[in-house]
């Protein structure tokens, strides 16, 4: 406790200090000194490592008024907080982003270079913490910027993987994964916090018994204890006062070395413990859409999902919360299926460990959760097998099995007789091996549903939860996805972004709509030729990256056709490999054939155990092997394969892309969110009607947006017409002569097998329907080509789609979010005064 006296000699530091100061010269010397005090090296041996993190440290150093401010502010009783549960946060590099929020990107600028050394350089050198997949992650990183900018109460919570996504190496054409250690060097970002580890319990048996009140209890008996530790990492609002927190959750062992059984000579056994538990928040689960069953993925939800709802827990009764409101002080956002096991656990934790009665319970676990679908995918909703399930969380199961019969219960009343419609809702899919749905339990314990982008919300309604719509419809919205214009235009596309401000003021950045003011300007020469020429510059800027990673020299002025995204066959990315063998094909046949020169681009990681999504990388390199290397087409068709599609890459990508490849299949992309980067730096789309491109064309205009494909509706009717791939073959030679030529190795020489599963699933099941799709989007391309000819008109339908693009702002998104589901409102911080610490 501080003594009258001591609080009163305590003062706040007012003076420019190293820590603090924003003028060129304290931050020079602050960099300096941090090279030196904390990095433990001086200018002879420094490495640009020791560099970048002495930086780092000065940066951080002038955040965290804001971070110790934010907490302060927000840990009161009438705050509402928002806890975005999320097994992946892909956060990208932070050090140009927090440069970029806290509004020093300047004078940093000037200090580096001043100190001798060149800050692109350094921002370079960060290794970004790839803490997800894709799409869903980057969205939950999006969300967490958008939240700060907002002034909204949040954490975001999640794992701390010792090793996210793998690196991708691509060797003789095929992918190789190599293990990301993105903590090798360290963090400087973020700070352990062990005095607030929390315990999770795992497997062993339950036990009924009486407790002093003469109520029947049940006791849970784990086999096993492990502890989550805290990292923290301060997410930073646009100028403002606001840095939330990211709190990654590591697992550790209760006690890391067994004395006991390294005196009786195992010394095995004496480390065994720590790296069981050490385990679990090992490895990042490579897989985007399909999910798999194991073990230790369960074990990593439930510890991450423990730990988060016992912090919540504890900070709602720190600040004198009652368990009966906690509804008025959180709202729990379940990044899809993966964290819903926390209906569960927040059941358990209510009943079993603060003796809050069951029907008291539920009312607050429905109203504290709001679930997040993120897939259409069947193959992608999480199941659990009942047998799994029961040994690692028996507990939950029995929980799960009382949550059911009550829910059953409640279908019942209202739909008498209905036993299909039992069998359909219910918790558990019966069969010869039982599941636990974890959709069914997300959307049964909450109070809200939604999808991600409009098609996406009502195909929800209409198919994967068409029961819960009929049950409960009032739980239903869409919330369209949405990304930050901070990180998305402003740090990837900065010459982009200062023509923008220099046009129309610098507003967009914190309201995307007013880039609307941008369309006046969308036929005037003068600016059509600024924006052309910034295109180039990030077109160069990609060629030269292009030519480091791979080798490839490919043209600027050529048109730069992108794709890049997870590979997945929905996604179709062999469908644009058909249409550029079509192009090679027609260029062999008629060598005088004027085309639009075009580079290809494609960029992605496969799933490891996908053997298909592989198999198309493998294709798009062996392509582009055939046709780089061909005298006959040099000058009109590149095709590039980028190794190692991540967070940094994309920022140098959507910048440079003219054309941008949305081409799923009708009704299988939830949203997609490449799709709204890619527009916002002024690429024009080729695209399904399909997860958010449909929005993305109303908003942009039909005439500025390639659309081309079966509809959802389509796709539907094909398929219950008996969709037969072999017409399509059959019926369009330029198609045949493709299939053909793959079949018979004219792209794998000396393997001619080697695509034939490709082939064989084309011709024979095209689950995706890429022949159905050929045609329409062969002739699409072909306007593309043609279109592109005439500069001024595409650069005018450029500018219009970044004009037109403030709907996809994840701002938009959160702040729908906030009004319709959370309840949450923006809470002032002020900055925390560092006060001397006195005993
Ligand atoms: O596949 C969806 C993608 O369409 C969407 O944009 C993203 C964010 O909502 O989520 C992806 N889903 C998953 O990664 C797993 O379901």
């Amino acid at each position: 406790k501080k003594t009258a006296a001591a609080a009163a000699a305590a003062e706040p530091v007012q003076i420019e200090d190293d820590r603090t100061g924003l003028s060129v010269e304290t931050l020079k010397r602050a960099f300096a000194d941090n090279l030196f005090y904390i990095q433990g090296k001086n200018a002879d041996i420094a490495t640009l490592n020791d560099y970048y993190m002495a930086l780092a440290y000065t940066v951080r150093d002038r955040l965290l008024h804001r971070w110790l401010g934010t907490i302060k502010a927000q840990l009161k009783p009438k705050v509402k907080v928002v806890y975005y549960l999320s097994a992946e946060f892909l956060m990208g590099p932070h050090l140009g982003n927090n440069l970029i929020n806290l509004g020093i990107y300047d004078q940093v600028r000037q200090a580096i270079q001043e100190s001798g050394l060149n800050l692109d350089e350094l921002i370079a050198q960060e290794e970004e913490p790839g803490l997800g997949n894709g799409g869903l992650g980057r969205l939950a990183a999006c969300y967490l910027d958008s939240l700060a900018a907002l002034e909204i109460p949040a954490i975001g919570y999640g794992l701390r993987y010792e090793f996210g996504i793998f690196d991708q190496e691509i060797r003789d054409g095929w992918q190789v994964e190599i293990t990301d250690k993105w903590l090798r060097y360290g963090n400087p970002w973020e700070i352990a916090r062990p005095e607030a580890t929390v315990e999770v319990k795992l497997g062993g048996h339950t036990e009924a018994f009486v407790d002093g009140a003469g109520r029947y209890r049940v006791r849970w008996i784990p086999g096993r204890t492990i502890v989550g530790v805290p990292y923290d990492t301060p997410v930073l609002g646009f100028k403002n006062n606001t840095a939330n927190t990211l709190r990654l959750w590591k697992a550790e062992a209760p006690e890391s070395f067994d004395f006991q059984a390294f005196n009786l000579g195992d010394y095995y056994g004496a480390v065994n413990a720590k790296m069981y538990s050490e385990n679990i928040s090992k490895v990042l689960y490579p897989n985007d859409e399909p999910m798999q069953g194991r073990e230790l993925r369960l074990e990593q939800q439930f510890f991450f999902v423990s730990c988060s709802l016992q912090d919540i827990i504890r900070r709602h009764l720190y600040v004198g919360g009652k368990l009966e409101n906690l509804d008025k002080n959180a709202a729990i956002q379940l990044n899809d299926t993966h964290p819903s096991i926390g209906i569960a656990e927040l059941m358990r934790l209510l009943v079993d460990e603060h003796n809050v009665d069951w029907d008291t319970a539920w009312q607050i676990t429905q109203d504290t959760f709001a679930y997040t679908n993120h897939t259409l995918l069947p193959e992608a909703l999480e199941r659990w097998p009942l047998s799994l399930f029961g040994s690692l969380l028996p507990r939950h199961l029995e929980i799960i099995f009382e949550i059911n019969r009550r829910f059953l219960q409640e279908v019942s009343a209202k739909f008498p007789g209905d036993t299909g419609r039992l069998a359909r809702l219910s918790l558990i899919q019966e069969g010869p091996e039982k599941f636990v749905r974890m959709a069914h339990l997300a959307s049964a314990g909450s109070h809200a549903i939604n999808g991600v982008a409009a098609l996406h919300s009502e195909l929800l309604k209409r198919d994967v939860l068409r029961d819960f719509y009929e049950l409960s419809p009032e739980k239903f919205s869409n919330k369209t996805n949405g990304v930050t214009p901070r990180r998305w235009i402003m740090l990837s596309n900065p010459e982009l972004a200062f023509l923008i401000s220099e046009s129309i003021g610098d507003g967009w950045i914190k309201n995307l709509g007013e880039l609307r003011e941008l369309e006046r300007f969308a036929n005037d020469k003068e600016f059509q030729s600024r924006w052309r020429q910034i295109k180039l510059n990030n077109k160069t800027n990609l060629t030269e990256y292009i030519r480091k990673r791979t080798g490839l020299v490919v043209d600027p002025h050529s048109l730069f056709d992108i794709q890049v995204k997870r590979i997945h066959e929905y996604k179709r990315q062999h469908l644009n490999v058909l249409y550029i063998i079509t192009l090679y094909n027609r260029l062999k046949q008629n060598p005088e054939l004027e085309i639009t020169p075009r580079t290809f681009i494609f960029g992605g990681k496969a799933a490891p155990g996908y053997f298909m999504a592989k198999l198309i990388i493998k294709l798009i390199n062996s392509v582009a092997a055939v046709v780089n290397s061909d005298p006959d087409v040099r000058g009109r068709l590149k095709v590039v394969f980028l190794p190692d599609y991540n967070v940094t890459f994309g920022q140098r990508v959507y910048p440079a892309a003219e054309l941008s490849e949305q081409i799923s299949t009708a009704g299988k992309e939830a949203s997609g969110t490449g799709n709204m980067k890619f527009s916002m730096n002024g690429a024009l789309t080729i695209g399904t009607l399909d997860g958010a491109n449909v929005e993305i064309r109303e908003e942009a205009g039909e005439e500025n947006f390639f659309l081309f494909g079966l509809t959802t509706e389509e796709v539907y009717a094909l398929k219950a017409r008996g969709y037969n791939p072999w017409d399509y073959y059959n019926g369009n030679p330029a198609l045949r002569q493709v299939i053909d030529q793959l079949a018979s190795g004219v792209f794998s020489p000396g393997e001619a097998h080697l695509f034939e599963p490709l082939v064989d699933h084309l011709i024979h099941r095209d689950e995706y329907l890429l022949l159905a799709d050929y045609q329409s989007y062969v002739e699409c391309q072909d306007r593309v080509g043609e279109a592109y000819r005439d500069q001024e008109h595409w650069t005018r339908m450029s500018i219009l789609n970044s004009a037109r693009m403030g709907k996809f702002s994840s701002d938009r998104a959160i702040r729908e979010y906030c009004e319709d589901i959370w309840g949450a409102v923006a809470v002032d911080v002020a900055l925390e005064e560092y006060v001397q610490a006195t005993a």
